[in-house]
């Protein structure tokens, strides 16, 4: 095999990215062998379709033996490095992949590739609808939830794809090499994965690894982006919510090096501008994501638009068009002069500090689990609380971060939304932007954030 070159491989865990990795190894006749440390009903019923298409499967467990059969390994992005499983094959010299590295190698389109640790999902679908606006034919693939070798190998006469990727599939590529490559932001997460933030930065910074001078690489305009830029063989875009300008001088002088596009605001018009010239304007009144995080987040798509060819009416089209996804920052009601926002999917503090800037008085619901974060950076957004809701497992810590602020505790999301409409007044804003993961109490932040929207439409 020229694309895979390996006939005996073990796919390591038995979710999305291992069932799509497994059907594509067996269509190109690899020997598979799938392995899942869990044995639940739903691995039952899948193992038992692998099986009937040619893998060996084993669930409950992992058997170290198959690391000398194999030549090579396709690890979920669920499953730390340093499991033991995947620990010893590293060590022992099997080529590890994640199923990112695996779905590259089936990839005929250029891959714009987007990371973050927030605003992956919601730039990934608008730079896909700008794509599309444009008339390329794109789909949005990768952590989005479409693993990319299953886009890849489904969706024939793609031109372009647009794809979410986490540093969970990147600590695992090997010739992984984007187009385009967007680093939105970097800030402390993922801590129950990664060892620490200059471990999760050098894992995120591998989206530019095997960049050329033919690539792009678009950065956010602060000292941890920039970081990587520097070490970046791309060529380097970078936006700000400044004067396009003064972004250019600043990048300019931290990078030693020309740019070759930027994106920022000034006067209230969003613009991009290539070498110089601006490619793209828009008023910032004419976007509909709500709050400076996405304004960001419409400059990083608008620079890789713009820099892949798409016209500036098609990129405003879908500018104006686009409202965001559920469960970020997203409008669910107005009570009593109250604004109540579902900002569910926020599970770290950045997110969480990111959806409070450009709002004032707001009763904020955070808590949850808080997978080894410090949370402690909250306290920065204190002057814009008029009262917290605390809940879940975080709730003792969080109520530590917030002293001065009107505190109040809630078992469930229900009696949060409840507490904190009691807590709030006309022109306030009751934000549910947790801060943590919701696994201690719900199945994922969607249930948590419906659960939330229901409570305050039964108010
Ligand atoms: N497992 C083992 N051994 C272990 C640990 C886990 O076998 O030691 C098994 C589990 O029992 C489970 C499987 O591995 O059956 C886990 O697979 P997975 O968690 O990697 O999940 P997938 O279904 O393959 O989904 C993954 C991404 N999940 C994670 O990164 C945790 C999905 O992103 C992604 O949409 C999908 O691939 C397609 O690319 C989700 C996510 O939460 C949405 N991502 C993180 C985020 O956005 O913050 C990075």
């Amino acid at each position: 095999l020229t694309a895979i070159d390996a006939e005996r491989v073990v796919v390591a865990g038995l979710g999305l990215s291992g069932v799509a990795a497994a059907e594509a190894l067996l269509e190109e006749g690899c020997t598979v062998r799938v392995t899942d440390s869990s044995s639940s009903a739903k691995l039952k019923a899948r193992a038992e379709v692998l099986r009937s298409k040619g893998a060996e499967v084993m669930i409950g467990g992992h058997d170290p033996e198959w690391i000398s059969w194999a030549d090579l390994m396709v690890v979920s992005p669920g499953i730390p490095p340093a499991t033991p499983f995947v620990a010893e094959a590293v060590e022992r010299g099997l080529k590890v992949w994640s199923e990112l590295e695996l779905g590259w190698r089936f990839c005929e389109a250029p891959v714009a590739a987007v990371t973050g640790t927030n605003g992956k999902t919601t730039t990934t679908t608008l730079l896909n609808e700008m794509f599309r606006a444009g008339h390329l034919n794109s789909v949005a693939a990768g952590n989005i939830g479409l693993p990319l070798v299953e886009a890849a190998r489904t969706n024939p006469g793609l031109e372009v794809i647009a794809c979410e990727v986490s540093s969970f599939q990147l600590w695992f590529i090997e010739t992984f090499r984007p187009s385009q490559a967007v680093l939105l932001n970097v800030a402390n997460d993922h801590y129950d994965w990664h060892h620490d933030f200059k471990e999760y930065l050098s894992a995120k910074a591998r989206i530019t690894l095997n960049q050329t001078p033919e690539d792009l690489l678009v950065v956010r305009e602060d000292a941890s982006c920039l970081s990587v830029a520097a070490r970046s063989s791309a060529r380097v875009a970078a936006f700000a919510l400044e004067p396009p300008r003064e972004v250019v001088a600043r990048v300019e002088g931290e990078l030693g090096r020309p740019v070759h596009a930027v994106g920022g605001v000034g006067a209230g018009v969003a613009s991009v501008e290539v070498a110089g010239e601006r490619a793209w304007s828009m008023p910032v009144a004419d976007i509909r994501l709500p709050g400076p995080h996405n304004l960001e987040n419409v400059l990083a798509a608008a620079i890789a638009a713009t820099c892949a060819g798409v016209s500036p009416q098609a990129i405003s089209a879908a500018a104006a068009r686009f409202e965001g996804l559920p469960h970020r920052t997203a409008y669910v009601a107005e009570r009593d002069g109250v604004t109540y926002i579902d900002d569910s999917k926020a599970t770290n503090p950045h997110a969480t500090k990111s959806a409070v800037r450009g709002l004032d008085h707001v009763v904020l619901i955070a808590g949850g689990r808080a997978k080894g974060i410090d949370l402690s950076e909250l306290s920065q957004i204190k002057d814009r609380l008029a009262g917290v809701v605390v809940m879940g497992e975080a709730a003792a810590e969080l109520k530590e971060i917030f002293l001065g602020v009107p505190v109040a505790d809630a078992a469930d999301v229900e009696e949060a939304a409840r507490k904190a409409a009691a807590m709030a007044s006309a022109g306030d804003t009751v934000l549910l932007s947790p801060a943590c993961a919701s696994l201690d109490q719900y199945s994922g932040y969607a249930e948590r954030g419906a659960r939330f929207a229901k409570a305050v439409l039964e108010l």
